[in-house]
């Protein structure tokens, strides 16, 4: 073959190869609906990263804890058998420790001191910590603030919450907060929840109001305590496996991607609080909206106690003193 009929043919053959660029396609997952908080944050975080990278990533939601629970999911990142999860923070204290002072209870005022400290030199410090425990951080996404459900009554202060059976999310500082309350703290993954809650296996459970919106809870629970006792983070986990195969223009791609899908599902969260309570009542729970956050806090005291000896009272105050 003539040396200028060879080059024409590699350079159709690169061109071709070119125009079809390899399209892997990464499975994410995470605990609650499509329509969800989650859905909403993990959907514009797929869109950014294929429109970034033409293409080149795509990915395929799991919803519904279709790939386990969250602990279940981050153990598979950062195995690399999946290739992210959208996760509350929940279990992630067992991978990487140095994430469990921000779900210590009554730590955060509201929204907006939640999200300055996760965005600020605080949270993004947290995030440094997770490659070396084989996971990469992209974002902060958000989970909200965690309210009481249960089947037997109202909740306005700690001693009516006393002996009920609450599943909590596997985390230690969760449950130690609300043995201060009273409450027999019983910890499950979520795809196991509802069903526990409709045979009566536990009374009652506690989450964020786009949680037990998205989760149909008020089909299993008939009181709903507006406690906001714990700001529930939630952040994109990404496999090194993927990352390591990244360009750094790609890298840029996936970072900006989960800074997006952390502003949006923040914003769903937003709607789902103006919205999610009417509509919970709507669907029949009884909402005790006055609950007496002073006698929480004031039960909760021997437990800070604990945190303080375990994450150091300065760190604590350093994020109760972000204005
Ligand atoms: O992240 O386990 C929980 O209660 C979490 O809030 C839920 O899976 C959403």
């Amino acid at each position: 073959m003539k040396f200028g009929t060879l080059a024409a043919c590699l350079s159709l053959a690169l061109g071709a190869s070119a125009s079809f660029a390899q399209t892997t396609t990464l499975k994410i997952g995470y605990a609650t609906t499509k329509e969800s908080h989650y859905g909403v944050g993990s959907t514009v975080f797929c869109d950014e990263v294929e429109k970034g990278t033409q293409g080149r990533y795509k990915c395929q939601q799991f919803p519904n804890s279709a790939l386990g629970g969250e602990r279940e999911q981050i153990e598979a990142v950062q195995l690399g058998t999946q290739d992210l999860v959208n996760t509350s923070t929940g279990p992630v204290g067992n991978f990487v420790p140095e994430v469990k002072i921000v779900d210590i209870p009554f730590l955060f005022r509201d929204y907006d001191h939640a999200r300055k400290v996760m965005d600020g030199p605080i949270g993004q410090d947290i995030l440094a910590k997770f490659p070396s425990k084989g996971i990469i951080a992209l974002g902060w996404t958000e989970n909200g603030f965690r309210h009481m459900t249960n089947s037997k009554r109202d909740i306005v202060k700690p001693s009516d919450a006393a002996g009920l059976k609450m599943r909590t999310m596997e985390n230690k500082v969760h449950m130690d907060g609300y043995r201060t309350f009273g409450i027999l703290p019983t910890p499950m993954a979520f795809p196991e929840l509802f069903g526990a809650l409709q045979q009566g296996t536990v009374d009652g459970q506690e989450n964020p109001i786009p949680v037990i919106l998205s989760s149909k809870f008020a089909q299993v629970q008939n009181h709903l305590s507006l406690t906001g006792h714990v700001y529930s983070p939630a952040l994109l986990l990404l496999s090194p496996k993927v990352w390591n195969k990244l360009s750094d223009a790609d890298k840029k791609v996936f970072l900006e991607a989960a800074q997006k899908a952390g502003a949006a599902q923040r914003k769903k969260v937003n709607e789902d609080e103006a919205n999610g309570i009417a509509q919970l009542e709507k669907a029949g729970m009884k909402v005790t909206r006055k609950v007496d956050g002073d006698a929480f806090r004031e039960a909760l005291k021997p437990a800070y106690v604990g945190y303080a000896k375990e994450f150091g009272a300065d760190n604590i105050k350093k994020i109760s003193d972000v204005k």
